[in-house]
Formats: C-alpha cells, structure tokens, sequence
C-alpha cells in the first residue's frame, strides 16, 4: 500500500494501540502530520483502560506537541480508520467505528488484514514502516525534525536502544534520520522508573540454570522492555552463564531478550528460533530480542488459551523453557576440517545455470573510496580496487569478487538486472556519506561450467563451521540441505531450502 492510496478519504482518524509505546506514538504522529499536511481532517487517537503516564512518553508528547488524544470511543464512523503499530481485532485494540479501514504494522498478520494494509513483519518497529511509506511519496520527514526525532525515538525503544535492530531499511532510519539529540537524551534518562528498577532486582534474585550448556532463563515482572536488556547485559556478565533468556509479560504479548558471549550460539538466532510462529526475533549475534503475540500463542497452544491469567503464565515459562531446551539439544555441530560425512546419504546433484547481477564497483564510487555495502542479510566492509566487482544474487545478497574470477564463472548478459527484492541493496561512501542504490547500475550475467555436489537434506538443525571462518558458523534448519562439494570432501557448508530447490538438479 502506498500513502497516496490513502488521499482519497477526507476524514482519517488515525489509531494505536492502548497503553501506547513510543514506537505507536511516534509512527502515529508522523502520519498525522502526512495527512494533516495534504489538507485533511485528522485525528490521533487511541483508546483502552489507562491514560499515557509513564514519565519518558508523557515528555514525549509535551515536547513535540503531539495531538494524541484519549478517547472511549467516536460519536460517528470517520471515512477512514488508519491502525498504526497494530491490527483490527486484537486484544489490545479498542474497537471503533469506521467506513473504511486501514493497517500500518511490523507485527506478524495475526487475523484477516483489510485490502488496505501494509504489514512488514521483519521491521524494527512500525516507525520503521510508516518512514519508509513516506520516503516513497518523497515526504521531507528531515525538514521536520518533530517528525524526525519521533520516528528515531520510536525505533529506539522498540528495539531497545537499537541494540536488537537488524534489518537493513531500520538501520537506515537510525543513521539518516535527524533528530533533536537533546531530547533523546532527556527520554534516555527518563525511562525507567525506580519500581522497574525494583523490578529488575527481583528479576535477578530467581533464575533457571542448565549447567550443561551453561545459560539461564530469567522471568521478570511487567515492565518496560529496555529493563529486559539492562537485566540480561547484567547476567551474562556472569562467569557460569554463557547465554541468556530473560522475559516478561505485558498485556498483548510476551516481550524477551536474549544474550550470548559464546561463538556456538547467536543471540539473534536464538531469539527467531524461540519467537518461530509466534510472534518475531532479531537483532545482533550477541544481543537481541523478540515479541511473541498473545493471539498466536493461543492459536499454537491450546493449554495457554485455556489457562486463566495466573497460570498462563506458568504455561508460558514451560513454553521457554521447552524451546531453549530444544535450541540447545536439537542442533548438531560439523567442523569442517574434522567432519566425517557418510556419503551414502547424500545423492549427486548439478548447480542450475542461474542468472544474478553484478556492477563494477568503480561504476559506483573513485577508486580506493572505502565503501559499506548493505543488504539484507547485513553489512560488509570494504575497499572498491579498480577490478572490484559486486556480485548481486537472487535474494538480493551481494559478495564482492575481483574481474579475473568474475570472468572465468560468468558470462556476461546485455541485459539490466532488477529482482523484486525485500530490500534494494545500497553502497554507503563511508567518504562522503552518499547511498548509491545497487540496481539501477546492475547488469546480468549467468554461470558458466558444471558445478556439482553431494547433498543431503538436513533432518535435524546443524551449525557447521566451515573451512573459511573459525568464528561463524552456517545454521541449516531441518529442510535445508547440507552440502559438500565432490572435488573437495572437507567443503563443507549449508544452502537454503528454495536456493537448493531453484538452483541444483539430481544428477
Ligand atoms: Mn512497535
């Protein structure tokens, strides 16, 4: 859905969630002041039992005069209903009336979403989506720095401190947006109150510990989420814990974060792995968190649906505990260098020609510019040489290589390369600062020469560290394939489901 989409309603009466967050707030705002800007009528509204009080939003909204109004319910049906940072029907959404509806979130779909909706579930936060909507229709959110600092702040909170970001478009919010760094300070230190300090002590007095793998789960009582990361930066300090769980309960979900200190396991993974079909985890290999949604825990555990609220959350702890438990036990360990495979269980097959992208990195930048090349699956580092090439592949993932190689495995297309990708890849000048987007300069080229492999498909998760990295492993989920390749036994490595199902034929 495009904003422009919405220009047809006169009347819009924008909605977030009860007990809003910074991050409803916030990407609330920036849609009032869109609409407010194209001549409609516009309200920010949002209903439930209790009126924003904690101290760091209530500041927020003084400060940027955010016209966020308290309401029970409407005295007629708006043309239009805009939801922000959450979706019709649910728990924590009072219902209004509307003629039309609309739905802006980064939460995972959890019932039927109107025709107008634009749900990116992999985002950050919902200030994420709508900054995103409004560059689309070249809306100057950086002549207003209101807007700005609110969109920032409500990225900010929702992936505590951005230390739980991981997606390429919100970390483009957090370093071209500008915002009022006074302000951001003055809402740092006015976050938590002393009872969530208390909250954190009491988190800390009780914990669940697996000596055999050497991490701890932590619950905590209602609380704001960045007490979540203070009480799991603080515990996996400790010498006998190696990784973390800490949670805590809040109105429409679970709320977690995750910490690791050793190389066998990723913080981020972990957290996706615990929020798998409930709800959605990300952020760093050391630290992260995720948000699991009360509608899909019923919807998936029918024990946690009948359970009245205090034992629900005895139900909720044994739901952790099972998924940290299966984490740990379900996934097998390959090195490379020592790995023993049975080849008796892999079959032949043969790589697909297949076509992908590449640019000439001088196309992009002088030579010698230190560049930053940013993709979905993250950002890499590097130096554009005169022989640099990118290398752009079917999910958008970008390898640098030099022309000699680029020359001997490709031929060369006359034709543009542009996939519909999730997020366009950029080059940052780490020089100048300028964002170059990848695609509009990209030509195609196809593999050359027979490539094959042994591969088997993986029934149970394995992290394998390869050959190349020491430090990093490969994750495969059951359903992926383990792979090596015949003319080198000790190449080990692992190659997603659809990848292997679109690229490589049984021989
Ligand atoms: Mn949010």
């Amino acid at each position: 859905m495009k904003l422009s989409e919405l220009l047809q309603f006169q009347e819009i009466v924008i909605q977030c969630h009860d007990n809003p967050d910074a991050d409803a707030i916030g990407s609330g705002f920036a849609l009032y002041r869109y609409f407010l800007d194209q001549g409609k009528q516009v309200r920010f509204v949002y209903g439930g039992r209790n009126r924003i009080t904690k101290s760091n939003l209530v500041l927020l909204v003084s400060e940027l005069q955010i016209p966020i109004e308290y309401v029970e319910t409407l005295d007629h049906a708006p043309e239009l209903l805009l939801l922000t940072d959450c979706q019709y029907g649910e728990s924590n959404v009072t219902k209004l009336p509307m003629q039309t509806l609309a739905v802006i979130d980064h939460h995972q779909v959890s019932g039927k979403l109107p025709e107008l909706s634009e749900v990116r579930s992999n985002l950050g936060s919902a200030s994420t989506v709508v900054w995103s909507m409004l560059m689309d229709v070249q809306y100057p959110v950086n002549r207003h720095e209101d807007i700005a600092t609110a969109l920032y702040y409500g990225l900010y909170t929702d992936t505590n401190a951005f230390v739980e970001l991981s997606h390429p478009m919100d970390k483009d919010l957090q370093e071209t947006v500008y915002h009022d760094k006074y302000l951001l300070t003055r809402l740092r230190n006015s976050n938590l109150s002393l009872e969530e300090l208390q909250i954190a002590g009491v988190a800390m007095l009780k914990y669940e510990y697996y000596e055999k793998h050497r991490y701890a789960i932590f619950k905590a009582d209602p609380c704001d989420p960045n007490i979540l990361g203070l009480i799991s930066d603080t515990c996996l300090s400790v010498d006998a814990i190696d990784a973390c769980l800490v949670y805590s309960m809040t109105p429409q979900g679970v709320k977690f974060s995750t910490r690791s200190c050793i190389r066998e396991v990723r913080a981020n993974e972990l957290a996706a792995y615990l929020a798998e079909d409930l709800g959605g985890g990300g952020g760093h290999l050391d630290k992260a968190g995720g948000f699991l949604q009360n509608d899909l825990l019923k919807a998936a555990y029918p024990n946690y649906a009948e359970a009245d609220t205090r034992h629900r959350e005895y139900v909720l702890t044994t739901i952790l505990r099972d998924r940290m438990s299966a984490y740990f036990e379900s996934t097998d360990i390959i090195i490379a260098e020592k790995a023993k495979l049975d080849l008796n269980e892999f079959a032949l097959y043969e790589k697909q020609p297949v076509e992908v992208g590449f640019v000439k990195a001088t196309d992009l930048v002088e030579a010698g510019t230190n560049i930053l090349v940013r993709t979905l699956e993250g950002d890499i580092n590097l130096v554009a040489e005169d022989e640099s090439y990118l290398m752009i592949g079917i999910r958008g993932e970008v390898y640098p290589t030099i022309k000699s190689a680029m020359e001997k495995r490709y031929r060369k297309l006359e034709t543009p390369y542009h996939p519909t990708l999730e997020y366009d890849p950029i080059v940052v000048n780490k020089e100048n600062g300028a964002r170059i987007s990848l695609l509009p300069k990209a030509q195609g080229c196809v593999t050359v020469g027979n490539v094959e492999i042994y591969a088997r498909e993986l029934t149970r998760a394995v992290k394998v560290f390869t050959r190349w990295d020491r430090d990093n492993y490969m994750y495969g989920k059951p359903g992926d394939y383990l792979a090596t390749r015949v003319d080198d036994l000790t190449d080990i490595y692992v190659i997603e489901k659809t990848i292997f199902q679109e690229t490589y034929r049984k021989r």
